[in-house]
């Protein structure tokens, strides 16, 4: 589904000069998505409703770009993949500074994918979220008429890089910002949004690191970890903190790769990471190189054990931006990347993974749109969900009248 994702991070692209792009996990895996029960039933005399608003999300990834000076754009996928939905164009300004690291995520819990920012506020992070609407008819609105913020959190100096992650696996995305001393840093975030005061850290990784965060062991909470020129290291979350579950060890890749993403490349609910590789060093005809270690029960992620790997893909031109997102919906990640098209616009191009989430050689684009500036910050998100009714009706069974009460298990 998700994200991610995954969120491109600005933040690593200009403070080590290299393509590390990671899902923010906005929009993460359908098998992880809040559950939803008839949780207790009781006989009632009175029409009387309780109520959980909620909004559950259609499958596509869709595009989600940041101008930069606050304005924000988005353009539905659909059945057929990029550019088959609604355009939404324009529909929140004044949002966000220059400069600010774009993230799409479910900040609130209400199930509707939310707007992030985290922007420079006098050396520290100023993490902003708005929190979307919906237009009743399934349409996401990006909306800054409800915000939450937290006006310190991360050092902007040297920072390793700024997350969405669920850390405590409570289906509300959490902020994650890494000092650069690699110290991990989240704040739990609540129905509310975006918290301030109390939060957890954990020292993990060395400087020069790529950053990567996914839930790699399938738990429901997010876990942190890095890979170092060809190993990985992963630190589980547990008991819903932050690096308190075991560390996994596992190698993929070597030096030679220089970009990492995390997604769910085969759909089996745990996240995995992605090697990218734009100078030709596993293929010689100018394109992106491609491989994924499988996250694994344990949370290793590793070429040859734990959850094994994808093999190697082919797509994209080694100029171009690589992205993980769900295009069509399938439960697994696809293969995107974007482009200039030469005249300030840009391309989104997409290659499915197929039923294993194998990468098999060179793949083609089954899908490709072109949408917004090639100087945009891209991230994937959700913006169109299934309506819920604002109250449920009564059920009338068997002559007698049950009050349903909806509530959320996740
Ligand atoms: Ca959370
Ligand atoms: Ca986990
Ligand atoms: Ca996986
Ligand atoms: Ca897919």
């Amino acid at each position: 589904m998700r994200r991610s994702p995954p969120g491109w991070d600005l933040g690593d692209f200009l403070n080590r000069g290299t393509m590390v792009a990671a899902r923010t996990e906005n929009t993460k895996r359908r098998s992880k998505m809040k559950k939803r029960t008839i949780g207790t039933i009781e006989v009632a005399a009175l029409l009387m409703m309780a109520v959980v608003p909620f909004a559950s999300a259609i499958t596509q990834d869709d595009i989600i770009l940041y101008r930069g000076a606050g304005s924000w754009f988005g353009e539905q996928s659909g059945a057929a993949g990029f550019g088959d939905g609604t355009v939404v164009d324009a529909s929140l300004t004044g949002f966000g500074l220059a400069g600010a690291t774009a993230m799409v995520g479910d900040i609130n819990g209400d199930g509707v994918d939310d707007v992030v920012v985290a922007q420079n506020n006098a050396g520290g992070y100023q993490w902003v979220a708005a929190h979307s609407t919906t237009d009743g008819s399934g349409n996401v609105v990006m909306s800054s008429a409800t915000t939450s913020i937290n006006n310190n959190f991360g050092t902007v100096d040297g920072n390793a890089g700024n997350r969405l992650a669920d850390i405590n696996g409570d289906g509300i995305k959490d902020i994650v910002t890494v000092n650069p001393d690699y110290t991990w840093h989240t704040m739990l975030s609540t129905t509310a949004g975006i918290s301030t005061g109390a939060y957890q850290h954990k020292q993990f990784g060395l400087a020069g690191d790529h950053i990567i965060s996914g839930d790699f062991n399938g738990d429901g909470m997010s876990d942190i970890g890095v890979w170092r020129a060809g190993t990985t290291y992963v630190n589980l979350s547990d008991v819903g903190v932050l690096g308190a579950g075991a560390v996994a060890t596992g190698g993929i890749g070597d030096s030679s790769w220089e970009m990492t993403l995390v997604g769910d490349i085969n759909g089996d609910g745990r996240d995995d990471l992605m090697l990218v590789d734009n100078n030709d060093s596993h293929v010689a005809d100018g394109q992106l190189s491609w491989i994924a270690a499988y996250g694994s029960a344990s949370g290793q992620l590793d070429f040859t054990s734990g959850g094994g790997n994808s093999g190697f893909g082919y797509f994209g031109l080694n100029t171009d931006v690589p992205m993980l997102a769900d295009i069509n919906g399938d439960g697994k990640d696809d293969l995107v990347v974007t482009r200039s098209n030469g005249a300030g616009g840009m391309e989104f191009y997409s290659a499915y993974t197929d039923v294993s989430g194998a990468l098999q050689g060179a793949v083609g684009v089954d899908s490709s749109t072109t949408f917004g500036f090639d100087t945009d910050q891209v991230v994937f998100g959700q913006l169109n969900v299934i309506p819920e009714p604002a109250a449920l009706g009564m059920i009338l069974l068997g002559g007698g009248v049950l009050w349903v009460r909806k509530r959320l298990m996740i």
